[in-house]
């Protein structure tokens, strides 16, 4: 990978983090209502894969979706805004945290029903393949939506029509406060793509390259016309389920264990090894990050909460 490149994904990696971090503080003084799930110790994921995929292609995941909506490229402004449930806001402040969204970056959201919009990505697969493009979809979703129907239906109906889909299962090591061995009857996630003759490897999800090439290899194998196609990614979520989470499910030593791979001290003792950068370009770097970031919050708190109209606006309901 190129000096750039690398040095860009760090600050992708590192705006991940300080949102998330901001996002926990404006929680905490009742700025953000609602629930608040963050991504922090899952950033290589994101910024790995969303890096390989190409601009016709489309991104669909679940709540956990700040990561993957700073990564497509929506304005962080904004994102903060929808934080906020403010009008200025990617969803014009009326989805909040899980509903973040950006049709124009092909980027469909933030949803919050465990597993629903599987269904939604291979519906989005399928008007692709229809239309004959060259798109794929990346849809992402938890260790623990992969025991819910709706998984099922859609890998199946995936593998039968060859879906342009690319499923991209973050597995945490945990749903709420469950873990993996406690929650799948399959021991390994990926085992579940080979009931539908889905091609599925493992990856290192504390790697950015290790989930970039993954990512790539994935997408020419579906533009090559191989059908979907499966990427287990082993990462870890450094804080709770949501905000309040006592966390009382897991030993302080597992969580030491994991934080020793946290995926930006990786790239950064990579980008010292290799003499990429130096030290101080990277504090740069995260200084430049925290000024967008103020920027963000001021422009967040300035901005008008949604007009009392806009309940009737953007539902689906014909008036008579
Ligand atoms: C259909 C449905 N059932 C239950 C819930 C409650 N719920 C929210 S998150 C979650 C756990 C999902 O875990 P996982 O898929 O591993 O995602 P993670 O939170 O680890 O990113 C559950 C059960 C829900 N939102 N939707
Ligand atoms: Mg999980």
């Amino acid at each position: 990978m190129d000096k750039e490149t690398t040095l860009d994904w760090y600050r992708q990696m590192v705006l991940i983090r300080r949102f998330e971090q901001r996002s926990s503080e404006l929680y905490q003084l009742g700025k953000i209502g609602g629930f608040l799930h963050l991504y922090i110790g899952q950033e290589a994921v994101a910024v790995g894969s969303i890096n390989a995929r190409g601009e016709q292609d489309h991104i669909i995941t679940a709540y956990r979706d700040h990561g993957h909506a700073l990564t497509v490229g929506s304005d962080t402004k904004q994102i903060m805004a929808e934080m906020l449930g403010k009008s200025t806001g990617v969803s014009k402040g009326k989805g909040g945290s899980m509903h973040l969204a950006d049709v124009e970056r092909r980027y469909w959201g933030g949803h919050a029903v465990v597993g629903a919009h599987l269904t939604l990505a291979a519906g989005i697969a399928l008007a692709e393949q229809y239309k004959g493009t060259d798109a794929a979809v990346l849809c992402y979703f938890g260790d623990g939506a992969t025991n819910i129907g709706y998984f099922h239906e859609s890998l199946n109906l995936s593998g039968v029509w060859d879906l342009p889909v690319l499923w991209i299962c973050e597995n945490n090591q945990y749903g709420m406060g469950t873990a993996v061995a406690r929650h799948s009857s399959a021991s390994s996630i990926m085992q579940k793509a080979s009931g539908y003759d889905i091609p599925a490897s493992q990856v290192d999800g504390m790697n950015v390259f290790a989930v970039y090439e993954a990512t790539k290899k994935a997408l020419a194998a579906i533009r090559n016309g191989e059908g979907p196609q499966f990427l287990e990614i082993l990462t870890y979520r450094f804080e709770g389920h949501s905000m309040g989470d006592p966390l009382r499910y897991r030993t302080k030593e597992e969580v030491k264990k994991w934080r020793e791979d946290d995926p930006i001290g990786i790239l950064e003792r990579h980008i010292l090894a290799e003499k990429i950068a130096n030290k101080d370009k990277l504090e740069a770097i995260d200084t430049a990050v925290e000024a967008k970031l103020d920027e963000a919050v001021a422009f967040a708190e300035a901005s008008p909460l949604p007009a009392m109209e806009e309940l009737f606006t953007d539902i689906f309901v014909e008036e008579n």
